[in-house]
């Protein structure tokens, strides 16, 4: 069965157009009726649209699509709630309170906008394609620093191996496997490649995809069953390029642990870490750190640089020295934005 997440039912559209607030009304006195009614029950949010959300019950016992009139911040993915079930039964159900977050992954846009993407996740999956669209080192260090920064433990996660050279996948594996100590995955969704080593890995834990768009991750989603159970579905889920593009997060059950799908994001950056923090998050630099002439230098252009040194010396990757100078001046940027 397919619920649609964003899409209003006819009703509620022609309730909008009515010229009396007829609908509101009627709306009001059901979340009245629903506020004072029945217990309340444990449920997560999988997925939510502009004004609803559908919460999974803890029992397992089914989907609500949910109103939240009275709650003053927005329940969002992975979210822990309590909801009231409808007495009609018809699946649809009022979340009267959003349990304290354990974490919330906020993300910044590079237009220095917040947006809170998920409640609860405690394994970040950075998704990256090692080819079309090629390997983006400088989004996945971003990625990563976050992690660092947030304490998440991170996972990386390189996908479409099918269509990259092995020289380009061992010198990525090289650089964050071997060097960098990251946990990391090789995986091809079209070879079946790397999959049940992922399924292992985030047994038990509450993951988030991120990625940019393209890289496969609702490929992912589907090659580890989460789509099977999940029986929330984006309405518009096929776009007019007739590419499938994810348009709205959703989280699905896997054992013990739960997986979420987001739409790609386009750009990530850290505009809220300061300059410091930025450079504690890139953790091959911590042995350098301190030991610049000047206590508050920024690994730039300033002179007797230890990580400049560092680099030069091949201590620290190019390539991650590259991503720690384009990360500072983003978050730079979009603080002036
Ligand atoms: N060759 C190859 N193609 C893949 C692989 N994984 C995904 N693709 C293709 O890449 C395209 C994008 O995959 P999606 O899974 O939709 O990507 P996504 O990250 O969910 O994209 P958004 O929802 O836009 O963020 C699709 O055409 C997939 O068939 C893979 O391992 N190998
Ligand atoms: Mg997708
Ligand atoms: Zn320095």
């Amino acid at each position: 069965m397919i619920f649609p997440v964003y899409g209003r039912t006819f009703l509620e559209k022609a309730a909008a157009r009515a010229p009396t607030n007829g609908g509101h009304r009627m709306r009001q006195s059901k979340h009245r009726a629903l506020r004072d009614a029945g217990p309340v029950r444990p449920a997560v949010v999988v997925s939510r649209g502009r004004n609803r959300a559908w919460a999974a019950l803890e029992d397992g016992s089914g989907l609500l699509l949910c109103d939240y009139p009275s709650l003053a911040e927005l329940p969002v993915v992975g979210d822990s709630v309590l909801v009231r079930a409808d007495t009609g039964a018809d699946g649809e159900g009022m979340i009267v309170e959003v349990l304290p977050r354990q974490r919330s992954i906020v993300r910044v846009t590079a237009g220095g906008e917040r947006k809170v993407m998920a409640a609860n996740v405690d394994l970040l999956v950075i998704v990256a394609a090692l080819a079309r669209p090629d390997l983006r080192y400088g989004f996945v260090d971003r990625c990563l620093a976050f992690a660092e920064h947030q304490r998440i433990a991170p996972l990386v996660a390189l996908t479409k191996a099918d269509l990259a050279d092995a020289a380009s996948i061992e010198a990525a594996v090289e650089l964050y496997r071997a060097r960098l100590g990251y946990d990391l995955v090789v995986l091809s969704t079209v070879e079946h490649r790397g999959i049940d080593l992922l399924a292992a890995r985030i047994a038990g834990c509450r993951a988030l995809m991120l990625g940019q768009s393209g890289v496969g991750k609702s490929s992912l989603f589907k090659a580890l069953g989460a789509d099977r159970g999940a029986r929330v579905r984006e309405v518009n889920e096929r776009t007019g390029r007739g590419r499938q593009t994810t348009t709205s997060s959703r989280l699905a059950y896997l054992g013990h642990g739960f997986m979420i799908d987001t739409p790609g994001v386009r750009e990530f950056s850290l505009a809220d870490l300061e300059p410091g923090e930025i450079a504690a998050a890139f953790r091959e630099l911590a042995p350098y750190l301190g030991r610049c002439r000047f206590p508050d230098c920024r690994h730039l252009q300033e002179p007797d640089c230890a990580v400049k040194a560092a680099v030069e010396a091949g201590y620290v990757a190019a390539v991650r020295y590259a991503s720690y100078r384009r990360a500072l001046e983003q978050a730079a940027r979009s603080l002036l934005e």
